[in-house]
């Protein structure tokens, strides 16, 4: 097995954000998105990393993405804060919204973040992290495009519809975890296409709602929901609050607007910040320390902690650099050379 190149944090993310710059976006997009996947690279999540340029570059050449679009605040003081992304991407609009949160969760103990009209691709713990460096608990969901068969159904309906929660640990790594609701993100199966890999068995049927393992098939016909009833509630509770009640697109209304599953939808994004100092305020106990031993106790069962093999890959990148294989190095000189 050849030797994996290893690039510094730093220098990968030169390389990504110069691809974007010169796909036309603007500064504050092309810094936000190669930050997000240079991010999940470093953090071995390749389902969002740098497999995930080349669908933004088509998204891109498509007219889907504004690429000067710059991020429109709206904020009259109170708990609800919005950003309109103005067609560009999603992180670009959380960049400009995300210190208003923290800040207006802090003083007035709840705050929520509403990001309307953006390309949306990106995995959300990046954003949860923001949340709990600066002392605020964190919640984040959108829908995502009709991929996904609700629990007894057959056909895609509901999108891959990601969840995802942080708690600060003051001087240490965050509690978050983030997932997809369905049994795994999208981007997996297609890199599991990508890699001619046979999927797991259920995580799809083909297109005539018949179970398969055919990652081809599978993108074809539907993914399933984790946990049967109950992932399938969850993602259903996304559309309605993440796509609903913001006013923004739900899973099959994306996918209708987009009309292909091969670029990246475009719909909104929740985000609700909370001041665990607040909500305990004269109760008895810090919420901290109390949140300490019931973290504690958990991995003192030998159970693992969400995001814990996400922080051991981070240390390893930031020691030994992010290693990428011969083909994501193809990938990248290709995409760089345009
Ligand atoms: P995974 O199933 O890989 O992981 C989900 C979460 O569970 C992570 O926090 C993970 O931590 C944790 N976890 C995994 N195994 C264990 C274990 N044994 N014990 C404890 N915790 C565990 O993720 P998904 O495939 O569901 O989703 C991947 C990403 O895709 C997410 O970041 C999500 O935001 C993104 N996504 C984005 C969408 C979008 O529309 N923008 C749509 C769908 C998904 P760890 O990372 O440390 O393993
Ligand atoms: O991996 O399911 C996924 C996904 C959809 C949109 C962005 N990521």
């Amino acid at each position: 097995m050849p030797r994996p190149t290893r690039l510094s944090i730093a220098a990968l993310t030169e390389i990504v954000t110069g691809i974007f710059l010169r796909a036309g976006l603007n500064d504050i997009q092309a810094r936000s998105v190669a930050a997000t996947i240079v991010a999940g690279e470093r953090d071995n999540c390749k389902s969002h990393g740098i497999y995930r340029i080349a669908g933004c570059l088509r998204t891109i050449e498509a007219g889907k993405v504004d690429p000067a679009a710059e991020p429109e605040l709206q904020h009259d003081g109170g708990p609800l804060i919005r950003v309109n992304a103005g067609g560009g991407f999603s992180t670009a609009a959380f960049s400009v919204g995300a210190p208003v949160l923290a800040e207006q969760a802090a003083a007035q103990g709840i705050a929520a973040l509403v990001i309307n009209d953006c390309t949306h691709f990106s995995a959300l713990w990046p954003e949860i992290e923001t949340l709990t460096e600066a002392g605020v608990a964190a919640l984040a969901m959108c829908p995502s495009y009709a991929a996904v068969a609700p629990s007894g159904g057959t056909a895609p309906l509901l999108g891959t519809n990601p969840f995802a929660f942080g708690w600060p640990r003051p001087g240490r790594h965050p509690y978050v975890f983030d997932f997809a609701t369905s049994i795994v993100a999208r981007g997996e199966i297609e890199l599991h296409r990508q890699d001619g890999r046979t999927l797991p068995e259920g995580w799809a049927v083909d297109a005539e709602g018949r179970p398969t393992t055919d990652p081809h098939a599978a993108l074809a016909g539907a993914m399933l929901p984790f946990g049967g009833h109950k992932g399938s509630a969850i993602s259903t509770m996304i559309e309605l609050l993440a796509g609903a009640m913001i006013g923004d697109l739900t899973s099959p209304e994306a996918l209708g607007a987009l009309g292909s599953t091969a670029l990246l939808p475009a719909h909104g994004e929740l985000i609700i910040a909370m001041s665990p100092a607040r909500f305990a305020a004269g109760r008895p106990g810090d919420p901290f320390a109390r949140a300490e031993r019931l973290l504690d106790a958990i991995a003192g069962q030998g159970a693992r902690l969400p995001s814990e093999r996400r922080f051991a890959a981070r240390a390893a990148a930031m020691r030994d650099g992010i290693a990428l294989s011969a083909e994501e190095m193809a990938m990248l000189e290709e995409l760089r050379a345009g």
